[in-house]
């Protein structure tokens, strides 16, 4: 185990020296290579310079085909973050006699620190048994290295409950992989030849910016842009079209397509008994879907219906492009199956810039594998999903009791406190004096003000990393700008210091970052000949070798166990906490709760929760001149405002079973009658007290879109300021 030095740490101390990675020098101006961690699709390289240790400016790489010397209005000013005098410098510990959630901290020193967490975690281990102990994390940092590659090989030692971090793209991928086996999807840069492109329940414009510019490309050369979409985002607006079903619909709109496919002679039958098995059974489920039935359905016009068919079978190329948001229902897995069924369909895959596009996520795992064996079989701990963390730390997982319970929780690269699903069960379940709560952070989050410890986590800049990237096939080094600020230290660090302290022997515990980097990128795959850490760290980033053009189902890549794509009968049965679905299954709960809401991204300058606590990310129009009474604005329909006697600017109370929030309200026609939405990201505030924490099929994501509140008016609202574009402030 190499002795790491937080107090007299050098830039490459993640890295062996000698090798060519020596840090840049310490006087003087010179410039790094590295590339956003944020969880975002577009994974940008970027341009550090640092002066004297300073970083004093990061720019995207101008050489990068996305990034295009473009960052992003959250990451713009990513160095004030860096270097932001609310940064957390040093280990802290709660005050004794304090409560959980009142952030009262005293400054602590590492090893201190350490100590006290792995007595801690012994403790839970010797005492209570090894599953006891809980590690919650998720995707703060992307980056392969410092967001769970040590900390996995840390917990699978102890023996700890396993997480099924699934929040995020998971169920989109289970989804699609009901059809490809291992589902990989078009390049998006393959989406420059399309010529009808579906932006299907994604967000382009605000979650997915630098796939904007190709769009724009193809439809420069007479692209037609389809946003299907419940709300009338940006994108919605910024495109040809925009088709607006009723929330959790989709899977009827796409029997309704199949359907019109069916009728007018456009099912590619010679691609279907070539690549497909079970399309039958799925012609059968479009049967009855004609589009007057489509239209009840969904919501959506019947002529919709069919010029959307038709356009999608005749203007090809044709593309489906999909990303998460529209998974986050109890029928996600469904919806994006059957959006995975579309293209086989038509055949739409024989095209280059046809097929589905989806997260390139797969690409990358099936080449980047850390070799350090797991626990298997029946020595393999519980597993638990992330998203029933407040159930969880009641004691119990999908209503069976957790026996033993959670007596220990460590959090690093998330924010449990707003981004998980029903956040009162999860509050109560972090101010339990019997759980000992250890949060790894760079601010003090939500989160970090309930733990007993928090430990300072170094920002991009300041560690090495290796990225991958769910939005194209581009694998990038990130080089260590500057120093970690403060006493931080890498996520890595912290549990290859724990594993010490706590005498935990077993492979990979004492690699250090460069080496799980190299053993990331050892892998005798075809698509990683020749890319190296040496030539990352002189290029910056290298495309995978996938050929271009590439076509999965055409080009071999169907791993299904008779190598066919999947087709079949589709369910189009909407969510039970859908207006629509509660109509059947539960009439007593739409009765009292009859909006559905969804909480998606909507803001430019957030990512997930990262900024919302940051004064100078919230968009103007919510912060009505004073900063402290800034926050979140409920969007709700003229339709629905008027039946409430709730008038622009108002404040109201949005609730449900689980919790409560109040906020004002907007009236705008941008959802739909039947619809309210809340951005989620804001600290404090609350929406996700009110959100649906099922899920649907045990693994996969939870139904956030999927929940019913009602609304009322409270009080007459100062008025709201004269530019309401919440949007894309
Ligand atoms: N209502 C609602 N809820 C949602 C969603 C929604 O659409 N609506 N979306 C869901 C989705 S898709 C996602 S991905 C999740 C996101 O959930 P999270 O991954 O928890 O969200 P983030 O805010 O991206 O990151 C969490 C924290 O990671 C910290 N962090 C960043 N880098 C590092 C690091 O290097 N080390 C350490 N220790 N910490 C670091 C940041 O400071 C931040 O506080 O939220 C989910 N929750
Ligand atoms: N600015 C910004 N960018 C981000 C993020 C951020 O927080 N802020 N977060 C990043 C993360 S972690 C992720 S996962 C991605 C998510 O990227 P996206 O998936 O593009 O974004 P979302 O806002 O989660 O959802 C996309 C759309 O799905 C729609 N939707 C919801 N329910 C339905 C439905 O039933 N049917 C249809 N057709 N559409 C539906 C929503 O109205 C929303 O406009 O964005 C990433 N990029
Ligand atoms: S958050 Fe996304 S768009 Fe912004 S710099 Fe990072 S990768 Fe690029
Ligand atoms: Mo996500």
């Amino acid at each position: 185990m190499r002795v790491w030095q937080a107090r007299d740490v050098t830039v490459t101390d993640g890295l062996r020296l000698g090798r060519g990675f020596r840090q840049g020098p310490h006087q003087g101006r010179h410039q790094v290579r590295g590339a956003c961690h944020h969880d975002c699709p577009d994974t940008c390289a970027w341009i550090a310079t640092v002066e004297n240790g300073q970083a004093i400016r990061l720019r995207g790489d101008p050489d990068h085909p996305l990034t295009a010397g473009e960052l992003c209005p959250k990451v713009n000013r990513y160095l004030d973050r860096v270097y932001h005098p609310d940064r957390l410098l040093t280990p802290l510990r709660r005050v004794p006699g304090s409560a959980k959630g009142e952030a009262a901290f005293e400054p602590i020193g590492w090893g201190e620190a350490i100590g006290l967490v792995a007595g801690r975690l012994a403790e839970s281990v010797d005492v209570y048994g090894p599953e006891t102990v809980l590690p919650y994390s998720f995707a703060g940092t992307q980056g392969l290295v410092q967001m769970g590659m040590m900390a996995d090989r840390f917990f699978d030692a102890l023996g700890a409950t396993r997480l099924y971090r699934h929040l995020c793209g998971v169920t989109a991928w289970l989804g699609a992989a009901e059809v490809h086996g291992l589902p990989d999807g078009m390049d998006p840069e393959d989406l420059r030849h399309s010529r009808t492109i579906l932006l299907w329940g994604t967000n382009t414009l605000v979650t997915n910016r630098h796939l904007w510019p190709t769009v724009e490309a193809a439809r420069a050369d007479g692209a037609t842009v389809v946003v299907v979409d419940p709300v009338r985002t940006t994108t919605a607006e910024r495109a040809d079209h925009h088709v607006q079903p009723r929330p959790g619909t989709d899977v009827a709109l796409v029997l309704g397509m199949v359907h019109v496919l069916e009728r007018d002679g456009h099912v590619d039958r010679d691609f279907l008994d070539g690549y497909a098995t079970g399309a039958d059974e799925l012609l059968a489920s479009a049967e009855p879907f004609d589009p007057a039935a489509t239209e009840a359905a969904t919501g959506v016009p019947a002529a919709t219906v069919e010029w959307l068919a038709t356009t999608f079978a005749t203007r090809r190329p044709a593309a489906v492009r999909v990303l998460v948001g529209l998974e986050h229902r109890q029928h996600g897995q469904e919806a994006h199956r059957a959006l995975a069924m579309l293209p086989a369909v038509t055949g739409a895959w024989r095209d280059v810039g046809g097929g589905l596009c989806r997260s390139t996520q797969q690409y990358f795992d099936r080449v980047l594998l850390d070799p350090v064996p797991r626990r298997l079989g029946a020595e393999r701990p519980r597993a638990v999903n992330m998203a029933s963390l407040g159930e969880v730390l009641a004691g119990t997982h999908r209503g069976v009791p957790l026996d033993p319970p959670i007596t220990a929780m460590v959090v690093h690269n998330c924010n449990p406190a707003t981004i998980t699903p029903d956040q009162n069960a999860v509050l109560a379940g972090l101010v339990r004096d019997d759980l000992f709560t250890v949060v790894l952070e760079q601010f003090m989050t939500d989160t970090a003000r309930y733990a007993d410890v928090v430990l300072p986590a170094t920002t991009q800049v300041e560690h090495l990393d290796l990225m991958n990237s769910w939005g194209h096939l581009y694998l990038s080094l990130n080089r260590p700008a500057i120093a970690p600020v403060g006493d931080a230290l890498p996520n890595t660090e912290v549990f290859r210091r724990l594993a010490v302290a706590m005498g935990l022997d077993a492979p990979g515990l004492a690699d250090d970052d460069e080496t799980m980097v190299r053993q990331l990128l050892d892998s005798d795959h075809p698509w990683l000949d020749g890319i190296d850490l040496e030539r990352l760290d002189a290029e910056g980033w290298v495309r995978l070798n996938v050929p271009v053009g590439y076509r999965p189902p055409l080009d071999g890549l169907v791993e299904t166990p008779d190598g066919r794509l999947h087709l079949g009968a589709l369910d189009p049965t909407p969510g039970d906490e859908t207006p629509d679905g509660a109509r059947r299954a539960d009439p007593d709960r739409v009765a009292r709760y009859p909006l559905g809401l969804m909480t998606r991204k909507q803001h430019a300058r957030f990512l997930n929760s990262h900024y919302g606590g940051f004064a100078d990310h919230h968009p103007r129009e919510s912060s009505r001149g004073d900063r402290t009474a800034s926050g979140p604005v409920l969007d709700v329909h003229p339709v629905d405002a008027a039946a409430r006697g709730v008038a622009d600017g108002d404040l109201v109370r949005v609730f449900n079973d689980r919790g409560s929030l109040e906020l004002p309200a907007t009236v705008v026609d941008r959802v739909q009658p039947g619809l309210v939405a809340v951005p989620f990201g804001w600290w404090g505030r609350g929406v996700n007290a009110l959100t649906n924490p099922a899920v649907g099929r045990a693994i996969g994501s939870a139904a956030f879109h999927d929940t019913l509140v009602q609304v009322e008016r409270l009080a007459g609202g100062p008025g709201m300021p004269e530019r309401r574009e919440q949007e894309n402030a």
